[in-house]
C-alpha cells in the first residue's frame, strides 16, 4: 500500500484542489460504500441464499441472478437517497429509472452494470460493478433517454469495482486513474495504485475464442496473429471487469469482436456501450490505452439507445492501433 492513504483522505485532498467537484467527490464516496456492501454480500452469497437464479430473464434475455437483483436494488435505493441523481440507467432495467429528484441538486445521471459477469457468480469467479456518470442535461426532461446518449468523452466520473481475490475500486474524475483496495477488517479502502498506467507492451489477449467460428475473417486472423506471431498469452475470465483490470495492470487487450450467431452474415457486438464500454474507454484513455469498436474511438461515439451493444477492442495502445490499421 502507498503510505496507507485512505480513500477518504484522497477524496478530501481532491476536494481541496477541486472545490467545484464537491458533489462528484460525494458520489465517489457513495460508490465506495456500494462496492463494500456488494463485496460483503458476494463473499457470503452462498450462506445468504442469494446465489443462483431467480428464474427470470432481464431485458437482454439473460437469466437474472439473485446477486444481480440485490446489486441493482442497492444502487437504486442508496443513490436515490443521496439526491444527486435525476435519473439512472441499469443493465437490469429496460427503461430510464426515475431517481425521484427533480431539484437543482440533482445535477447528474448515472448508468450502471450493477453486477457484471453474472454467469460467474455461482462458481466463485471474479465479478464487478461498472458505473458512468454524466452531467444532467437541463434542456430536456430528466427521464429522457437522451440523458444517457451523451458521448463517453463527456463523462465526469467513471469507474469499476472488482470483486476478486480482493476488492478493488478503480476510478477517474478525468485526471488520471486511481486504484484503491478494500480492507474489509478495517472497513477502509487504501490507495494501492496512484495514477495507473497501462504497460506499453501487451502481454495478454482476452477473447472468447470459442466464438472464432462466428467472427469475421479479419477478426479471427487478428486473434491468430496475437497468438501465433505476437506470442501473447491468452487469459479470459468472461467478466469484463476482471479481464479489463488484468490487462490494464499487466498490459494486454480485451477483444469482443462482432459475432454472427444467426449465420445470416449479420455481425453484431455484445458489450453494452453506455455502462460497459464508455466507462472502460474513459479509464483506458486516462491510463494511456485505447478503446475502439474497430471503426472509431469508443469515447467519440454518440449512443443511439440505452442498451446499445458494440464490438469492443480495449487495451494497450499499440495493439489497438494495429487492429485499426488493418
Ligand atoms: P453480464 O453482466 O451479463 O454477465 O455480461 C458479461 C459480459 O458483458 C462481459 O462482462 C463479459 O466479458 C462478456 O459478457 C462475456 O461474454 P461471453 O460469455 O459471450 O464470452
Amino acid at each position: 500500500m502507498n503510505n496507507h492513504r485512505t480513500l477518504k483522505e484522497y477524496l478530501l485532498d481532491h476536494l481541496a484542489d477541486h472545490p467545484e467537484q464537491r458533489e462528484l467527490v460525494m458520489i465517489m464516496s457513495n460508490m465506495a460504500t456500494i462496492g463494500e456492501t456488494i463485496s460483503t454480500q458476494t463473499n457470503k452469497a452462498g450462506l445468504a441464499g442469494i446465489l443462483g437464479s431467480l428464474g427470470q430473464t432481464n431485458i437482454q434475455g439473460e437469466t437474472i441472478q439473485r446477486l444481480d437483483v440485490f446489486a441493482n436494488e442497492l444502487c437504486k435505493k442508496y443513490l436515490r437517497a443521496t439526491e444527486h441523481f435525476a435519473a439512472m440507467a441499469s443493465e437490469e432495467e429496460s427503461t430510464v429509472v426515475d431517481m425521484g429528484n427533480d431539484g437543482a441538486r440533482a445535477k447528474y445521471v448515472i448508468a450502471f452494470d450493477p453486477l457484471d459477469g453474472s454467469s460467474n457468480i455461482d462458481v466463485n469467479v471474479s465479478i464487478g460493478t461498472i458505473f458512468s456518470v454524466h452531467k444532467r442535461l437541463f434542456n430536456i426532461d430528466r427521464l429522457d433517454e437522451r440523458q444517457f446518449l451523451q458521448k463517453g468523452r463527456d463523462q465526469v466520473l467513471a469507474g469499476y469495482i472488482l470483486y476478486g481475490s480482493s476488492t478493488v475500486l478503480v476510478f477517474s474524475f478525468g485526471d488520471g486513474v486511481h486504484e484503491f483496495t478494500l480492507d474489509h477488517g478495517i472497513g477502509e479502502y487504501f490507495l494501492s495504485n496512484e495514477r495507473v498506467m497501462i504497460p506499453p507492451v501487451a502481454e495478454y489477449y482476452s477473447v472468447n475464442e470459442g466464438n472464432t467460428v462466428y467472427f469475421e475473417r479479419k477478426d479471427a486472423d487478428f486473434i491468430a496473429y496475437l497468438r501465433d506471431e505476437k506470442k501473447l498469452s491468452a487469459r479470459y475470465i468472461g467478466s469484463l471487469v476482471a479481464d479489463f483490470h488484468r490487462n490494464m495492470i499487466k498490459g494486454g487487450v480485451y477483444l469482443y469482436p462482432a459475432v454472427d450467431k444467426g449465420g445470416k452474415g449479420i455481425y453484431t457486438g455484445k458489450i453494452r456501450l453506455n455502462y460497459e464500454l464508455k466507462p472502460m474507454a474513459f479509464l483506458l484513455e486516462q491510463a494511456g490505452g485505447l478503446a475502439t469498436d474497430g471503426e472509431m474511438n469508443i469515447l467519440d461515439m454518440e449512443p443511439t439507445s440505452l442498451h446499445e451493444r458494440r464490438a469492443a477492442i480495449l487495451g494497450s495502445r499499440d495493439i489497438v492501433e494495429e487492429y485499426m490499421a488493418r
